[in-house]
Parts: structure tokens; C-alpha cells; sequence
């Protein structure tokens, strides 16, 4: 697999066309992007992630392009995967994205890609980990990971961040006393986002007595998630959050915590590939004549299941 070798090659070198190639690759399961997610994988070390949850609205997107300047800033590469429900050509989120990509257009050590999620309800598309990777061998020294705010992708995003945000607007006050409590557990850093509005200060108030109170019925990872103020549309806050996802980032080095994360990402991501091959060749094996002898109750779902799965072992 020469031009794989080739691609990865590029990819190393930084090259952005090759890298926006190479995550297409990876994400439609082309042929050749197992070899060429391996290569990849084998010669790049792990990237601090940065995960933005919240529901739609409260700035995400916004605050991604403020980010991106910060962390430009201080001469760090950013690469910005935001999960998009809708298929990439169509739909809102993606004019969002198509305004910031112009914002850091012609800057090499700028790389913004939105993946959809392919009809899946909510959760993050399970091909993300390989866009992760390509992101880290290509050389970015940061990766944001924006969801779309929608269901279970809020959750999921903590499977593929190292430092997750969750980002609310002051107008969200009511709201933020009924957040969920699996989001309470994934939120590292909480922000009130569109603090030049009304009611920040209120609504910080609120999120963090929320939060005290969720502390106490959850053991202490010995990091109490804070609440900053941010207006993604002045930069008020910015730098302030950028140093607080850095004292995170330290809590995690030394707390071990890092490779622990590390480690849960990386069960998920090959439980997600293990799911998809296994459910891919069993079911190749599902004929008519198994439907047929469900259908007439010769047979249940669940033997026939254990029968294909037995059957792929032997084979
Ligand atoms: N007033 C105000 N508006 C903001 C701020 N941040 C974002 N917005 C606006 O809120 C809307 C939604 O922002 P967007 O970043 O697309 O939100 P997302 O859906 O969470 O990604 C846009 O019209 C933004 O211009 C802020 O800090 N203050
Ligand atoms: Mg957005």
C-alpha cells in the first residue's frame, strides 16, 4: 500500500490537504484506512483534547473560534473536530463552521473539519477516534471536540476529551438547576457563556451551588469543576478559561487521571471497532432461511444469534 505509506507521509509533513484526505479516509472506512489509521497511530503520541458541550445556541461554536486564537497565540497548532448531525454540505451548523474556517483561512497551523454523525441519534460518530489520530500525527498541539449539544453526544464527548466544558448562557438559569446529573459528572470546567447579557452573575450563583450539592453525592476526584464567566462575542474571559483548561490539564498529569482517560478513551474506541467488524460479518450470515425460520418460531433471535456468532469463530 504505497500511496497509504505516501499519504501518511504528508500527513506527518503537516501538509493540511493531506490531512483533510487522510481523515475522509479514515471516516468513510475506505479501503486502505485500516493500514493507514495503524501507520498513524504507531508513530504519534497522544494530544491533550478539549471536549465542548452545551446545549445549541449557548456559543460552542463561537467560543471554539476564541479559543483557536488563544491557543494561536501561544504558536500551538489547534485542530477542531465539531460533530454535525446533518451531512456535512447541508445544514446550519456547517455555515458556522464554514465562518470560522474563513477566519483562520490560509493559517497552516489551523485545520477545521465537521463530521456528521450519519443518522446515528445523538453520540459521536464512532469513526472520530480516527480523525483524532490523524490530527495528532499530523502534528496539532491541541484538539477541540465540539458537539452539536443534542442528546447523547453530550455524554459521549467525555469518551473522547481529556478536559470536557459545558458551556450554558445566563438565560439558561432555570435550566442549569435541572442539568442532568450525567452532565454535571462529565463538565470539568463549567461556563456561562454570553456574559456582556444579563443575569451572569446569577447564573454562575446557580451552577455553582449546583454543583457543591453534586459533589457531596459523588467521591472527589480531588478537582472541583469550576464555574468561569466568558463572552465568546467581546473575549472577555478567554484568557482566564484558557488558563483554567491549562490547570486542568496539570491536575490530570499529576493525578495519573491522564492515562486513565487515556485509557477509557481507548477502550471505547476499540470496543466501537470491535462492535462494528463483529456486527458487519455476523450479519453477512443472516440469510432469508434464518428469517424465514424466525418467522415461523422454528428458531428464536437470540439461539440464531449465538449460532452466526459460533459459526464466524470456526470459520
Ligand atoms: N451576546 C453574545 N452572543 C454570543 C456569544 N457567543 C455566541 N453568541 C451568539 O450566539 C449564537 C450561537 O452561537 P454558536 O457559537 O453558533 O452556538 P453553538 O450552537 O453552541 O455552537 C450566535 O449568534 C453567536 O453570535 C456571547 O458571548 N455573547
Ligand atoms: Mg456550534
Amino acid at each position: 500500500m504505497n500511496d497509504v505509506r505516501q499519504l501518511a507521509r504528508r500527513v506527518e509533513g503537516g501538509d493540511l490537504s493531506a490531512v483533510a484526505r487522510a481523515i475522509s479516509f479514515v471516516v468513510d472506512e475506505r479501503p486502505g484506512s485500516e493500514e493507514l489509521a495503524s501507520e498513524l497511530y504507531r508513530r504519534s503520541s497522544s494530544v491533550h483534547k478539549v471536549g465542548l458541550a452545551g446545549p445549541p445556541g449557548s456559543g460552542k461554536s463561537t467560543l471554539t473560534g476564541r479559543l483557536i486564537s488563544y491557543w494561536r497565540g501561544q504558536g500551538l497548532k489547534v485542530g477542531v473536530l465539531a460533530v454535525d448531525p446533518s451531512s456535512p454540505v447541508s445544514g446550519g451548523a456547517f455555515l458556522g463552521d464554514r465562518l470560522r474556517i474563513q477566519d483562520h483561512a490560509g493559517d497552516p497551523g489551523v485545520y477545521i473539519r465537521s463530521l456528521a454523525t450519519r443518522g446515528r441519534v445523538g453520540g459521536l460518530t464512532p469513526t472520530i477516534f480516527g480523525a483524532i489520530h490523524v490530527l495528532e500525527a499530523a502534528g496539532f498541539q491541541k484538539i477541540i471536540v465540539e458537539t452539536v449539544g443534542i442528546g447523547q453526544d453530550e455524554v459521549e464527548v467525555a469518551h473522547a476529551a481529556d478536559t470536557v466544558l459545558y458551556v450554558v448562557t445566563p438565560g439558561l438559569g432555570d435550566e442549569i438547576q435541572a442539568l442532568k446529573a450525567g452532565i454535571m459528572e462529565i463538565g470539568d470546567i463549567f461556563v456561562v457563556n454570553k456574559a456582556d447579557l444579563q443575569g451572569k452573575d446569577k447564573a454562575v450563583a446557580d451552577l455553582r451551588r449546583a454543583l457543591a450539592i453534586g459533589a457531596e453525592a459523588s467521591p472527589a476526584d480531588g478537582w472541583a469543576a469550576p464555574v468561569l464567566a466568558t463572552s465568546a462575542l467581546t473575549g472577555e474571559g478567554i484568557a482566564a478559561l484558557g488558563e483554567m483548561i491549562e490547570r486542568h490539564r496539570d491536575h490530570l498529569d499529576s493525578s495519573g487521571q491522564r492515562s486513565r482517560r487515556l485509557k477509557d478513551q481507548l477502550r471505547a474506541e476499540v470496543s466501537l471497532y470491535l462492535a462494528r467488524r463483529i456486527s458487519r460479518s455476523v450479519e453477512k450470515r443472516l440469510t432469508e432461511r434464518h428469517l424465514s425460520a424466525l418467522v415461523e418460531r422454528k428458531t428464536d433471535p437470540v439461539t440464531l444469534g449465538q449460532e452466526l456468532l459460533e459459526a464466524r469463530g470456526a470459520a
